[in-house]
């Protein structure tokens, strides 16, 4: 069965298995700073896909998704070629990063306009959509609603919008009352080949979306990264000016970083990691 390696993101890489068919395979690779690290974080890319396959598999009265199968080495997502929307759907419930920068500069947030006086991390009123264009470089670029609707018609914008908002809160709810906050997070939409819209690429993980510590919520500063923070603060340590390449991690910060994104994964799916590694259909149950 020849696998044609089709693209390689910075953590991530696809291959076609067939017509219609692709393979997501999620590596061990981890980013900082928008810089892959040479030292990767053992399981991660298997968190990261059964955590993926735990909300498709949930999320299907809200909307169809690309999933087919989970492979058994955990990693690997075999998944329905789709015809990708132009347009990132993210989806903000706390004013942080670019919204938080926009806020500050404009009082908006993507052309949402926002109550005056709101703190840093606070929670917005109502889940925000703010869609952004897929740079083929550097950063993704904010949009209003009205360039969504060029991009993609009226009605897919209105879709692609109410959809997002709707995985959005019941992901958002479902976390919170497990001790994770997810602050924003980025959808990818695509049509099959029926022409129906369906949840692609990866879903409400920790790399397409903010995942904070609830206990250690506190507007009016930057939340620290459930996943990350111990690999942020060791790059902070060592004068790592943020450019390639990045610094190796020791064993404790990787450890460390390993055990956040094991937690993440069994509190989320309430089943233990380890039940994962034997069996990853079993997140789909
Ligand atoms: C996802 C990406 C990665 C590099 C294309 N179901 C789908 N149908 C069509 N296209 C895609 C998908 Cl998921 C698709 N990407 C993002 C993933 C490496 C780029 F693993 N690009």
């Amino acid at each position: 069965m020849p696998e044609t390696h089709l693209a390689s993101g910075k953590v991530r890489e696809l291959y076609a298995l067939d017509d219609e068919r692709l393979l997501l395979v999620a590596s061990d690779r981890i980013s900082t700073f928008d810089v892959v690290l040479p030292t990767e974080i053992p399981d991660k890319g298997r968190v990261l896909t059964g955590l993926s396959a735990f909300w498709f598999a949930r999320t299907r009265e809200i909307v169809d998704n690309h999933m087919l199968a989970i492979r058994a080495d955990g990693r690997s997502t075999e998944c329905r070629r789709l015809e990708m929307l132009p347009l990132e759907c993210v989806v903000r419930g706390y004013l942080t990063g670019s919204g938080w920068k926009d806020y500050l500069a404009s009082g908006e947030v993507c052309g949402h306009e926002l109550p005056a006086g709101l703190q840093e991390s606070a929670r917005l009123p109502e889940p925000l959509f703010t869609p952004s264009t897929k740079a083929q470089t550097g950063h993704d670029e904010n949009i209003t609603r009205a360039r969504a609707v060029g991009l993609v018609g009226e009605e897919l914008a209105s879709r692609v919008e109410q959809v997002s908002i709707a995985l959005y809160r019941f992901a958002a709810e479902w976390a919170a009352a497990r001790g994770i906050l997810i602050a924003d997070t980025k959808f990818e939409f695509g049509l099959d080949a029926d022409g129906k819209l369906c949840l692609g690429d990866e879903a409400l993980t920790p790399d397409s979306s903010r995942f904070w510590p609830a206990d250690e919520y506190e507007p009016g500063r930057g939340q620290p990264s459930y996943d990350k923070q111990f690999a942020r603060d060791y790059c902070e340590t060592v004068g790592w000016d943020k450019t390639e390449p990045g610094p190796e991690l020791p064993a404790d910060v990787v450890d460390g970083t390993r055990a956040r994104y094991i937690e993440a994964f069994d509190r989320l799916t309430e089943l233990p990691f380890d039940r994962y590694l034997d069996d990853p259909e079993g997140v789909l149950r």
